[in-house]
């Protein structure tokens, strides 16, 4: 394959609400678009998905400029690499940004499976023609959060993940499962407890979650062990899955029934496609998660969850979501509370170029 120039787009968005967590509030999204051309001027896709503020991972929107910048794409573009296969010992070098790797291996990946006239979902050898599409409901205020669910449920969605922490958990879940005693419902606590709330834990137990994603510190695989054993919901892991490495001390020490792959957050598709082999040979559910991402991102998930493994709905929802409009054609749609996988080679969608340089606030090339 041929990469003649990468072009690094800075773009900002408002979020259509607020979307709270313990930790932080995000109300605009800003991301670095990554596009990757070769001479016949085709071009590849990837999106940069850190926060602008190290709340969720340490990487940021600047930190992420800096490496993509000075070191990933001076490197990739001097060493001219034959398939995308060849890039992760490239930058073996360049210790974890994940996030900065993940955007520009997804546009180095999409140029090369249009180069090969072939979807990405079946580059990795993904089957599904159809994805189930999850949402989250990120509010602190429960009539809110019903009014969400209400709304969503008309598109059929297929699993509804609620942010909790120890202000807004028992009570809050419990309203909601009065009002849909049938929903599948997962809540997510981005870390808001520790082991001395094993009691409080325990109660979460009658509310028939489909699983409790990171109940305990982000950078924690031992606790989360010991926890799951005093738990019978399923513990999923996500802030402790940076890489194949913690995949597989989280499966060995018990630590978790199911995992959450983020690609962005394991450093791009070959180990996201590793992490899913891994957990499919042990038998563990995988399901794709989110990052509050424009369509670019979202295309690259739709076609990671194509994978066999992803058998749990993910955090993948239609672009109106979040957007007003999105930077892609055709917007990602949920009917039936599914996504239909589009077939044409590459991550399968057009991009919105109005859209795109509406939203873009800097941006620069790189030959
Ligand atoms: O913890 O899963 C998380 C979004 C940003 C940062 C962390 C998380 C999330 C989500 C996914 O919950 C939201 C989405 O993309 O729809
Ligand atoms: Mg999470």
């Amino acid at each position: 394959m041929k990469v003649s120039s990468i072009t690094l787009k800075v773009i900002n968005a408002p979020l259509k609400q607020p979307f709270k967590t313990h930790l932080e509030t995000v109300n605009d999204r800003e991301v670095i678009i990554v596009e990757a051309q070769d001479k016949d001027g085709r071009i590849g896709y990837g999106e940069a998905v850190p926060f602008s503020s190290p709340w969720y991972t340490e990487e940021t929107i600047k930190t992420c400029f800096h490496m993509l910048e000075d070191f990933l794409i001076p490197l990739t573009l001097a060493s001219k690499p034959r398939h995308p296969g060849e890039l992760q010992s490239l930058w073996s070098g360049i210790r974890r940004n994940a996030m900065a790797k993940s955007a520009l291996e997804q546009a180095i990946v999409d140029l090369y499976a249009k180069q090969e006239e072939i979807y990405l979902g079946r580059l990795f050898g993904g089957e599904r023609s159809e994805v189930a599409a999850g949402v989250v409901i990120a509010s602190h205020d429960v009539g809110e959060a019903m009014r969400q669910i209400e709304g969503f449920s008309q598109s059929g969605y297929q699993r509804y993940k609620i942010k909790i922490d120890p202000r807004h958990d028992i009570e809050f879940l419990s309203q909601i499962r009065g009002a849909y005693p049938d929903i599948p419902l997962m809540a997510d606590a981005n870390s808001a407890y520790t082991l001395d709330d094993i009691p409080h834990l325990q109660q979460l137990d009658d509310y028939k979650l489909m699983m409790i994603e990171q109940p305990l510190g982000h950078d924690d695989i031992v606790e989360h062990s010991r926890l799951q054993k005093q738990l019978q919901t399923p513990i999923c892991l996500d802030e402790s899955i940076n890489s194949y490495h913690d995949a597989n001390s989280a499966l060995s020490l018990g630590s978790c029934g199911v995992i959450n792959i983020k690609m962005a957050k394991v450093g791009g598709w070959t180990e996201a496609v590793k992490i899913h082999d891994l957990c499919a040979e042990n038998g563990v559910p995988v399901w794709c998660g989110g990052m509050i991402e424009f369509g670019i991102s979202r295309a690259h998930n739709i076609a990671l969850a194509t994978l066999k493994g992803f058998t749990i709905p993910g955090d993948i929802s239609s672009s109106s979501r979040y957007w007003e409009e999105d930077i892609i054609e055709p917007e990602v749609v949920v009917e039936g509370g599914m996504i239909q996988v589009p077939e044409r080679a590459g991550i399968g969608f057009s991009i919105n170029e109005k859209r795109l340089r509406d939203l873009t606030t800097y941006s620069e090339i790189y030959r």
